[in-house]
């Protein structure tokens, strides 16, 4: 480039130089002195102008050239712009590929955590499937259990509905009783007004007594030969107390201390029996187990056992003892454990043998043990050998006598257990006393008459 820059510049120079004289030939005027010029002349400087020609000529060329030569760099210059966009964009499709290889790496990962996951779900679906193959068997069970529980609440409601129906029938006796009991308060209120008059009239002759103290006063002679009178009559009872003494005959228990008497009843011959000293006559005696109450008709109405251990007095003198006057009776009664009650009654009275001896009578009950045997009044006496009971079968078939209803609710003949206790239901009993609870069997008894003083 150095060279032909050069060379244009020279160029340039001849052409100012020789602008009126190049000019001049080609002018269709030509000056005189080109005119003048001769063919030697033009010789020289045609080659010049020639040469100038040509090189401008390749000027012209050459500017032709940097023209195209600066399309060039143009179009160039654009392709590399170009190219410079399409690297950037490169770059940033790299950029690009880089984040979405992270991505795919992420997702890889993720992949590979999903599987771990979906594995350890199927671990535990499959444990899961176990536990509900397991509960199924306890659901299985349970329904076994509660088709089981069902029948037995079944059986339950049948229960209670009997026990309704036993409740029912208990509150009509109740309300029966309640009745009773409200005839019987009347009935006291009536003796209660009937003292109040009693002791009224008491009050009355209290004072006829004070009134007639003083006329008694007036009277001592009187009175000395009425004590005079009272001293044979007292002398005249010792000497028949002492009578009975030597004898060892009477007829109840009252006279006597504690001890076995002879009792004198009219028409009978004397028969022995313990007194307890305190007037009571003693029927019938349970202490040790050591007599058998498992007796026959005839043992029964005749007595038996040991007068100063375990015995029964005898039907028939009982007939004779109470029939002969009103009388007392007094039950007292021990368990195991060593606790007693008693129950005492105020019209004891046993039938004759002709109707089989029965309870004509107890009267009205008192005592802490309660009442068992008005539910038997009226019965005949029962024995193993002679039924009388209101029971289908015989309520004395595998024990002692009794006066039995269906079969009652109390049993003083039982058999003795000596622990208190009678699984069979066959002890010796007193419902009242031990809340009907019949597997309780009494340790002790102690049956007891007395002559009604007052
Ligand atoms: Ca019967």
């Amino acid at each position: 480039m150095g060279p032909s820059v050069i060379v244009v510049l020279i160029s340039l120079l001849f052409l100012t130089d020789l602008t009126v004289a190049d000019e001049e030939p080609f002018n269709s005027t030509v000056p005189e002195e080109v005119i003048e010029c001769s063919p030697s002349c033009f010789k020289v400087i045609k080659p010049v102008l020639d040469h100038f020609m040509q090189f401008k000529t390749s000027a012209d060329k050459s500017q032709n050239l940097n023209e195209q030569l600066m399309d060039v760099i143009n179009e160039n210059k654009i392709k590399e712009e170009n190219l410079y966009a399409l690297i950037k964009s490169n770059d940033e499709q790299k950029n690009t590929i880089n984040t979405l290889t992270k991505n795919n790496d992420a997702l890889m990962k993720a992949q590979s955590s999903n599987e771990e996951l979906i594995r350890i779900f199927k671990s535990e679906i499959s444990q899961k499937n176990n536990e509900i193959e397991n509960k199924e068997t306890i659901i299985n069970s349970l329904k076994n259990q509660i088709n089981q529980k069902s029948e037995e609440l079944k059986k339950a409601r049948e229960e209670k509905d009997d026990f309704s129906k036993k409740l029912l029938s208990c509150s009509d006796n109740i309300i029966k009783n309640m009745n009773s009991l409200m005839e019987k308060e009347k009935e006291i209120q009536e003796h209660k007004e009937e003292i109040k008059r009693k002791d009224d009239l008491l009050n009355k002759k209290d004072n006829e007594i004070l009134e007639k103290t003083d006329q008694a006063r007036s009277k001592d002679a009187l009175n000395e030969a009425l004590t005079s009178q009272i001293n044979v009559i007292s002398q005249n009872l010792t000497e028949t107390n002492e009578k009975f003494s030597t004898c060892d005959e009477i007829n109840s228990c009252l006279p006597s201390g504690k001890g076995l008497f002879h009792i004198k009843l009219p028409g009978v011959s004397a028969f022995e029996a313990p007194c307890n000293g305190s007037g009571w006559m003693v029927i019938q005696r349970r202490m040790d187990g050591s007599v058998k109450f498992d007796r026959n008709w005839t043992e029964y109405r005749d007595g038996f056992g040991n007068l100063t251990g375990e015995f029964f007095l005898g039907l028939e003198k009982l007939h004779l003892i109470t029939q002969s006057r009103q009388h007392e009776l007094l039950i007292r009664l021990g368990k195991v454990d060593g606790s007693t009650a008693f129950e005492k009654y105020d019209d004891f009275k046993i039938g004759s043998g002709r109707d089989s001896y029965p309870l004509e009578s107890v009267g009205r009950p008192t005592g802490d043990a309660g009442d068992s045997l008005n539910n038997n009044l009226n019965m005949k006496f029962s024995t193993f050998d002679w039924d009388n009971d209101l029971e289908e079968g015989n309520c004395a078939e595998d024990g002692g006598g009794w006066w039995f209803k269906s079969c009652g609710t109390s049993f003083l003949n039982g058999h003795f257990h000596k622990d208190g206790k009678s699984e069979n239901e066959d002890g010796i009993n007193w419902g009242s006393w031990h809340n009907y609870d019949w597997s309780v069997s009494l340790t002790s008894v102690e049956i007891t008459i007395r002559p009604k003083l007052f």
